[in-house]
């Protein structure tokens, strides 16, 4: 018996501590002026990710070996989704710009009849693509900008 009350002692102690720990916390968070409270808003609604994506997201069809629209404008943290409409397989390659730099980098696999690819811009570029298995028909632009 003296080992269970020992037990029963200890758990208590345990909850008791725990209590403690949870108001001296509860004191701590409380924030002192208004700009720690706007602080600690926005990592409050990032830790409940709940919606992970928050941009917006450009659709582009491919259908009689061409995008549609040809040249799309989005902001970084935006998302292009390449949606094929035709019967055979598409993709989407950027090309160097021979007028600047290829910021985007974006190489598809082969998008099959019915399927899509998606693609988040994490950088500012404007660059021609094609799909590289009909590069003559299936040209367009990429415009990539920092949100203002
Ligand atoms: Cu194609």
């Amino acid at each position: 018996m003296p080992l269970r009350n020992l037990v029963v002692a200890a758990l208590v102690i345990c909850a008791v501590a725990g209590v403690i720990t949870a108001i001296a916390d509860k004191g701590k968070s409380e924030p002192a002026t208004a700009a720690e409270a706007k602080k600690a808003a926005p990592a409050k609604k990032t830790s409940s990710a709940s919606k992970p994506f928050r941009g917006r997201t450009v659709y582009v069809t491919m259908r009689g070996l061409a995008f549609h629209p040809k040249t799309i404008h989005l902001h970084i943290g935006d998302r292009v989704v390449w949606r094929n409409r035709d019967n055979v397989g598409h993709n989407v390659t950027t090309q160097e710009d021979p007028a600047g730099v290829n910021l985007v980098g974006l190489a598809s696999p082969t998008i099959n009849p019915g399927g899509a690819y998606a693609y988040v811009a994490h950088y500012a570029g404007n660059a021609p693509y094609v799909c590289t298995i009909h590069p003559t028909t299936m040209q367009a632009r990429i415009i990539v900008t920092r949100r203002s």
